[in-house]
């Protein structure tokens, strides 16, 4: 291959930046030494690895403020808002080090002073300010979009907790407060003086007419500081940097002296704690809408400091507010700020003294909405009579939206023909049928100047399910943005072997442009080729398996196919259709212990809502069939299971590279895209998934061949679901399931309480509302095909090539470019 020739044989991958030479290493050596001194006020000989870890930090973060003050120099013509209740960044300083092109000279630098970069490495607690997807793609989709130099800032919340710590106590999930904060974080900045008041509750007020308009006058009954905190974000060869702003919620004041010199010293601080707890913890649950007061008021307070922030930049470098569609695009992520629709508005209205008319204007070209879940419980609203209390003004204004949407909708006569009420009560910002509630997507929606959906499958539904009538109305609207996942941190730096290879074997442009791993399809048969690429598996597979020897006291054969299911458990992603055969295949090896089986190696890992009880009786129901089966002698090394625990980015990040197969196994129509799905193909990981999400645009991209397909499809799905009594007619058709769930139901597992999974069994017996059972017997076959293909390592190892040749378009630099064409209009710097 002419370009392996001309590549590199690097030990540094990264080009080199700000580095190279010996001078540079001798410069970050004594300044990792100053800051270790000065800043932290330790000596060499007592620093502990978390030491070494701020020093190097607080010296790294010079050399990025360095390159941002260098971008920040020209106002840019437009920026990106990305407003997010979640950010899942995990660890940062790999994603600095290779972006900057430091990796090898902070590594020298660090041995000269007699430390291991990898250990600085692993002393990073995980910035876990997110629950899963939706807080992950937040996170790859900054680090795009300062890579391809998208002038942007994103906008969250500072949790002084992120999300729990997972533990196992017997097979249970256990959970303890996460506390990255305890000792600091060397990567951000607080900014004092942006600081802003955030209002709640209180009453509106109108003003005497001043030349014929009235003002209102919104008087609040409570004030909360938002304090702005900077991360960096520096993209790939420092070129852009960009900030990740985190709010942190302060009282209005810090103490009320009068209640506290009245002697009322509890009193005194009470304020202050209902203040702070705004930005105190992140919700855990993923993909439901917790609808409890605090959470509102954590959307709000992020909203509206977000909104005066950007309004103020705004008005600084513009002058006049009615400009901002042209040089703000506002993206919220999902409706968790959708209070940004009648915020703006508010503060065009009330503020900034505008018209209806151009404050509508202005917030309609500047709002744009991703929506992540079409999932009922997902869904959020929230009561009037909440909003009505905590936000009395953005009510006022949600009536009056409403008013004028449902006005405009009887103008032009295009109710539905069927029933006009009907359809209007579809369409209204308030669900009148549970109690009197504003819908949050379809206000975000109709706010919004696209709105999108997050894969092909995903949109199509969107369209013609939950905003079937909207869209109707504004067909243009809702356009498709399938999700991408950031290839310098799933590949680059979570796979270095792999990258080396890639980098060896098709050139170095392929960091620049993940379209050159094309070039690894025409080695897929070349065995010197897959030599290497298989021996890059097995080092990842033998370092994961000391790592769940380390955690969890199991011992599993790396040369065995790790087949690995990781993300958060719910029971539409079907974590329980894998356990349920698992069970099915120990008894098949029961059954016939001298096949010679193909030895696999089931690991999960994921969290569980701590509220969320049937999830965490399928976790306490994979831990007992581990035990029962890596106890089993009959079944030796043919069938091990693992269960991690405290899934994070950085566990993801060691489990990915090491995986041969890939699960995606949810119910079709449920899963809005996945991004595990395409961290594991682009790693080579053959997946084995219905067609759902984004697997459907992987089968499309990597080939039908080169992945396992089974199951229901979402119309299908629909149809079962409405066949009566679908469940047990399943049942009855498989003798396998059946033979199953009763070993589960009779108490094998659970000895010492019988009855503990008789409600996981039931319901898959009455109910089984994700179609575990009609789609069983397909995935043991397609299982079976699998056990087939690992046993033809050249076939599989070319399947597995094909798949990271051919995953390219997933990059979330991809996404970025599509979002900022034809959903911001923004230009690339
Ligand atoms: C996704 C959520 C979510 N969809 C509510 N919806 C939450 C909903 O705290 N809450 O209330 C939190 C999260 N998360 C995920 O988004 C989808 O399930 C994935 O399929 C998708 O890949 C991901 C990113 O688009």
């Amino acid at each position: 291959d002419e370009r392996a020739a001309e590549a590199p044989a690097p030990a540094a991958w990264t080009a080199p930046v700000l580095s190279g030479s010996g001078d540079a290493v001798v410069d970050l050596r004594e300044a990792i030494r100053a800051k270790l001194t000065f800043a932290l006020g330790r000596t060499p000989e007592t620093a502990r690895p978390r030491d070494w870890f701020a020093a190097t930090a607080l010296a790294l973060r010079e050399r990025i403020v360095a390159a941002a003050l260098a971008s920040e120099r020209s106002v840019p013509n437009k920026r990106v808002y990305y407003l997010s209740l979640e950010f899942l960044i995990g660890r940062l300083m790999s994603d600095a080090l290779n972006n900057l092109g430091l990796t090898e000279t902070t590594r020298s630098a660090l041995r000269e002073l007699g430390i291991d970069l990898d250990a600085v490495q692993e002393a990073e607690p995980d910035a876990a300010l997110g629950n899963g997807g939706l807080g992950r793609l937040a996170a790859c989709f900054m680090e795009s979009m300062a890579s391809i130099g998208i002038p942007a800032m994103g906008y969250g919340i500072r949790y002084d907790h992120g999300l729990f710590r997972q533990s196992f106590e017997d097979g249970w999930q256990r959970e303890a407060p996460e506390t990255w904060l305890a000792e600091g974080n060397p990567w951000e900045f607080a900014r004092p003086e942006a600081t802003y008041t955030i209002g709640f509750g209180g009453t509106v007020t109108l003003s005497s007419p001043e030349e014929g308009v009235i003002r209102r006058h919104w008087q609040p009954a409570e004030t909360v500081r938002a304090v702005a905190h900077d991360v960096p974000v520096v993209g790939w060869r420092g070129r852009h940097v960009n900030g990740l702003r985190l709010w942190k919620a302060e009282a209005g004041e810090p103490i009320d002296l009068a209640r506290f010199n009245a002697g009322d010293h509890v009193g005194a601080v009470a304020a202050r704690m209902r203040a702070e707890a705004i930005s105190r913890v992140l919700y855990p649950s993923d993909s439901s809408a917790e609808g409890q007061e605090l959470r509102l008021r954590q959307e709000y307070f992020f909203t509206a400091a977000s909104i005066q922030d950007l309004i103020a930049r705004h008005v600084a470098e513009r002058g006049d507010v009615r400009s901002l569609p042209d040089h703000a695009a506002i993206q919220l992520n999902d409706t968790h700020p959708a209070i940004a629709v009648p915020e703006l508005m508010r503060v065009l209205l009330d503020e900034h003294g505008l018209s209806w008319e151009d404050a509508w204007h202005v917030t309609t070209h500047t709002l744009h909405y991703t929506n992540h879940t079409l999932l009922p419980e997902a869904l959020e609203t929230w009561p009037v009579e909440l909003m009505e209390r905590l936000l009395p003004r953005h009510m006022q204004i949600i009536y009056l939206i409403n008013w004028m949407h449902l006005e405009e909708q009887a103008k032009h006569g295009r109710q539905g023909p069927a029933d006009a009420a009907a359809y209007l009560a579809s369409i209204s910002l308030i669900d009148e049928s549970h109690g009197r509630r504003v819908r949050m997507g379809h206000l975000a929606f109709h706010g919004a100047r696209r709105v999108n959906g997050v894969s092909a499958l995903h949109t199509d539904l969107m369209r013609s399910t939950v905003f079937s009538d909207l869209h109707a109305l504004d067909p243009d609207k809702i356009v498709n943005k399938t999700n991408g996942i950031t290839f310098r941190r799933w590949l680059h730096n979570a796979n270095p072997g792999l990258t080396r290879l890639a980098v060896e074997t098709v050139g170095a442009g392929v960091l620049d442009d993940p379209e050159l791993l094309r070039g690894l399809e025409a080695h897929a048969e070349d065995p010197a080729f897959v030599a290497r690429y298989a021996a890059v598996r097995r080092e990842r597979k033998e370092a994961l398996a000391a790592l769940i020897a380390e955690r969890t006291g199991i011992d599993v054969d790396p040369a065995a196919l790790f087949d690995v299911q990781v993300k958060r458990i719910h029971e539409y992603k079907r974590q329980l259709l894998n356990v349920v055969e698992t069970v099915a295949l120990y008894q098949a090896i029961k059954a016939e212990p001298h096949r010679d089986w193909t030895p696999r190696v089931k690991i999960f890992a994921g969290k569980a809502a701590p509220s969320y009880v049937r999830a965490k009786l399928i976790i306490k129901l994979a831990c007992d069939v581990a035990k029962a089966v890596n106890d089993d002698p009959e079944v030796a090394d043919r069938l091990k299971v693992v269960f991690l625990p405290n899934y994070s980015v950085s566990l993801a990040e060691s489990i990915i590279p090491a995986a041969d197969l890939s699960e995606q196994i949810s119910t079709a129509g449920m899963e809005a895209s996945g991004t595990g799905n395409m961290k594991f193909a682009l790693n080579g990981a053959l997946t084995v998934g219905t067609l759902d999400g984004a697997n459907i645009e992987i089968r499309d991209h990597v080939g039908a061949e080169n992945i396992f397909i089974f199951g229901l499809e979402a119309d299908g799905v629909r149809a079962r679901q409405a066949e009566p009594d679908y469940a047990a007619e399943a049942i009855q058709a498989s003798p396998r399931l059946a033979a199953a769930l009763d070993m589960i139901a009779s108490g094998r597992f659970s000895p010492e309480e019988p009855g503990r999974f008789r409600p996981l069994s039931d319901d898959l017996r009455r109910r089984d509302q994700y179609l575990l059972t009609a789609d069983f017997d397909d995935y043991w076959r397609v299982q079976r095909a699998i056990d087939a293909a690992w046993r033809d390592p050249r076939g599989w190892w070319a399947k597995a090539i094909r798949n990271t040749a051919r995953m390219a378009w997933f990059s979330s630099d991809r996404a970025m470019r599509e979002y900022a064409e034809e959903i911001w209009r923004v230009r690339l710097g």
